[in-house]
């Protein structure tokens, strides 16, 4: 748009140059020719007035040449008549005879002997004066002036120009107009069909062609070359990769991943519904920005979201997330490369109390996880946890009402009745459900008084995955306890009345190869930000929740402290500690410990310029935390218990130098596949203390070695891997 209005400008400047030459010019001749016409005129009448007034003059007879005086300014129209004596000074004259003050002009002319003329202003009226002089006997005797009103001359000038300025105020609308609509309609127009035929080549869309109006066939012709180079190149790689699909080896990338949707689905939709939404809009100064929630399910599900495409609902849990969705409460997204749908539901606070913070992180999350933190189960919650996930269905059923075996992925503890809901209205749809979180022992889960309705719900997926074979084996025995089903070790799966559900192994990973590939040179800002200054960093970045083992970590610190005190004033943890769940009181409870404790350990070692422990109670963005897991010497995760952990891969793919350790709880899910780390029992401070000292001084081969093995496992097990897993085993399930 500044583009048009530079043209616009410019070509107004250019024509406003030339209107106003023109104009000039034309003003100018006008002007010449007037007073030209003025002058003859005024000699003619002076020599006619100069004849009948002589004689008068050298007889002295005044009343005479008064007479003709009058006589004459009445019938020529004049402005006024004078006659000077030979000293300058009045001898006859007209009323009110408009004179140059100093009479310089009736002087000059008698000493010269010669008719002069001049322009005099005076009270907004212009007179041209006219002077020549009187003889008597060949001597001049005195002078004659005759004036006459000039104004119109200023008058016509003044009209010249304002009828060009008028003339040139239509041209500048006309041209701006003409010129807008060119620019915006025959340049831009074609500029964005050529920027759409590109994208869509780009991204892999058919039957887009490439052209433009005559100008811009040559660059058309040039891009269509290339878009076809990209077409071809695409469907070499497309059926390398459909030759590749088979196996399930490594690597896997977005694009493989693309393809094997094709191949294997068929581009039949994919649905994702989980609680957790990828995108949270904020206002901040009345503009509306997005950010990534803090958040496995979101780090996890997002990328594949963004390779196949499809939808993913959600609950709208941003302050701003109303004002970006259309009726429907649907969004495209990413917002800055639109992939997939994001459409959002809206829970009421009641919803969100009983459904979010009640059933879900107060009774199944605790129940899960083996943290020592007692589920508390409460019958309206319950009521509240059954009523959203049937909104949550609903809103999927409208959604998949026109499509044919749709293929619906649901996440997470908080929509653990869903399939069930969706299989009773579409049997034909191919449902998997992903537990993210750990799942408990037979015992354990027997005390939730509403064991049976969730596993039920569960068992409505004709697929159910967990991060590992423990989780699938307590849900086994869980299921053969509680319900009345046939469980077929062979194969892992469960018989029920007339439906089977296959249980499976599948560790979720992150989306590794891809920014987190690249080597950027180490930014150390954010530390120099904080005034973190120590030779050595350890840093814990977490969800602020009681699994993850803030408290505990700190212990471990206090201990190395304690036990190797050379660490003082060397060794900075930093606790990037993301807010979560503040409305549920455990929370608030353990954000208060977190706190304290950091306050106690560096009140106890803390010196004027050292501060061992540095708490960042709030939200960094993946780009800032990828430059944190760079420059961090040792990465630590005290788990007490986690379903994965996926910021123990990040830590692992952000270190293209191959260098720094992880210290990584036996408890998570993660510690099975990450052979290159510290192992800790995140109970004993002692452990944890000795892991971060064998951690800080660990040799830069061995720290090469390890994080080489760690990365290798990522890369070959990323994210990629693991949908196209869940999506061939869901899709080979008829
Ligand atoms: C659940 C299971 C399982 C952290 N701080 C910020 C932030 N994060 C990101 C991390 C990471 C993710 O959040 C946390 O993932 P985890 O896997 O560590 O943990 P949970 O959130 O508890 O996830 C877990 C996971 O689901 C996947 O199945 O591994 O066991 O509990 O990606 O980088 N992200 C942003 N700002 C932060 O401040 N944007």
């Amino acid at each position: 748009m500044r583009q048009v209005f530079l043209i616009t400008f410019g070509v107004i400047l250019a024509v406003s140059a030339v209107v106003g030459l023109f104009a000039l010019n034309q003003a100018n001749q006008e002007q010449i020719e007037l007073t030209s016409r003025l002058q003859s005129r005024s000699q003619v009448l002076s020599d006619s007035l100069a004849e009948s007034i002589e004689p008068s003059y050298n007889r002295r007879a005044t009343s005479t040449m008064q007479r003709i005086i009058e006589r004459f300014v009445s019938s020529e129209r004049l402005s006024g008549i004078g006659v000077f004596d030979n000293l300058g000074s009045i001898v006859a004259s007209s009323e009110d005879l408009p004179l140059p003050d100093d009479g310089k002009l009736v002087t000059t002319v008698m000493d010269s002997d010669e008719a002069l003329g001049d322009f005099v202003r005076g009270d907004g009226v212009t007179y041209y004066v006219h002077v020549m002089p009187l003889h008597e006997d060949g001597r001049v005797v005195g002078a004659l002036a005759v004036v006459q009103d000039a104004t119109y001359i200023d008058e016509s000038i003044r009209d010249i120009w304002r009828d060009n300025l008028v003339r040139l105020l239509l041209q500048v609308l006309l041209f701006a107009a003409a010129i807008f609509a060119l620019v915006r309609w025959v340049f831009f127009r074609a500029i964005a069909k050529l920027v759409a035929a590109v994208q869509a080549a780009r991204k892999g869309e058919e039957g887009k062609t490439v052209d433009g109006p005559g100008f811009l066939e040559p660059l058309a012709g040039e891009i269509s070359k290339v878009t076809t180079s990209l077409r071809q190149a695409r469907q070499v790689a497309s059926e390398e990769a459909r030759m590749r699909l088979e196996k399930l080896d490594s690597p896997w990338t977005a694009e493989r991943l693309k393809e094997f949707v094709k191949a294997y689905l068929k581009e039949r939709p994919i649905f994702v519904v989980s609680n957790g939404e990828p995108y949270v809009n904020v206002k901040e100064k009345n503009k509306i920005r997005w950010i990534v929630p803090a958040g496995g399910v979101v780090t996890a599900i997002n990328p594949v979201m963004e390779a196949c495409g499809g939808m993913w609902i959600a609950h709208g849990s941003g302050p701003a997330d109303k004002e970006v969705v259309d009726a429907e409460g649907k969004v495209r997204v990413p917002h800055d490369e639109p992939k997939y749908t994001l459409k959002r539901i809206w829970l009421s606070v009641k919803e969100i109390k009983g459904y979010y913070n009640g059933f879900s992180n107060q009774a199944l999350w605790p129940l899960c996880h083996m943290a020592h933190v007692r589920p508390e189960f409460h019958k309206e919650d319950w009521t509240e946890y059954r009523k959203v996930n049937g909104r949550f269905a609903k809103a999927l059923l409208d959604e998949i009402r026109h499509i044919e075996r749709p293929i619906v992925l649901v996440q997470d503890y908080h929509l653990a009745l869903v399939p069930a809901m969706i299989k009773k209205s579409r049997p034909d749809a191919q449902i998997a459900m992903f537990w993210h979180i750990p799942w408990p022992s037979a015992a354990q889960f027997s005390i939730c008084p509403w064991r049976k309705e969730i596993l039920e719900g569960m068992l409505g997926a004709d697929l159910v995955g967990f991060h590992t074979r423990q989780y699938c084996n307590n849900f086994m025995d869980t299921v053969g306890n509680e319900i009345e089903s046939r469980i077929d070790y062979e194969h892992f799966s469960i018989f029920r009345e007339d439906h089977r559900t296959f249980v499976k192994p599948l560790p979720i990973s992150i989306s590794f190869p891809g920014s987190a590939e690249r080597l950027e040179p180490p930014d150390r800002s954010i530390p120099l930000r904080l005034n973190i200054l120590t030779p050595h960093l350890m840093l814990g970045v977490d969800r602020l929740d009681y699994i993850k083992g803030v408290p505990e970590r700190l212990k471990g610190l206090e201990f190395l402290l304690d036990a190797h005190p050379e660490y003082r004033g060397k060794l900075t943890m930093l606790q990037i500690a993301s807010p979560t769940r503040e409305a549920v009181e455990k929370y608030a409870e353990y954000r208060a410990l977190v706190k304290s404790e950091v306050e106690r350990i560096n009140g106890k070692y803390g010196t004027s310029d050292w501060k061992p422990v540095v708490l960042e109670e709030k939200s960094y963005s993946h780009a800032e935390l990828r430059q944190l897991y760079q420059v961090a010497d040792v990465c630590i995760v005290t788990s007490l218990h986690d379903g994965m952990n996926l910021v123990a891969k990040e830590f692992v793919a952000a270190r293209g130098d191959e260098s720094g350790v992880l210290i990584l709880s036996q408890f998570t899910g993660a510690s099975r596949d990450m052979k290159g780390a510290l192992t800790i029992n995140p109970y004993s401070a002692e452990e944890t203390s000795a892991a971060l000292h064998t951690a800080l001084t660990m040799q830069k081969a061995e720290q090469h070695r390890r994080m080489k093995t760690m990365r290798a496992s990522v890369r070959d097990y990323n994210i990629y891997r693991w949908s196209a897993e869940l999506l061939k085993a869901l899709s080979q399930l008829e």
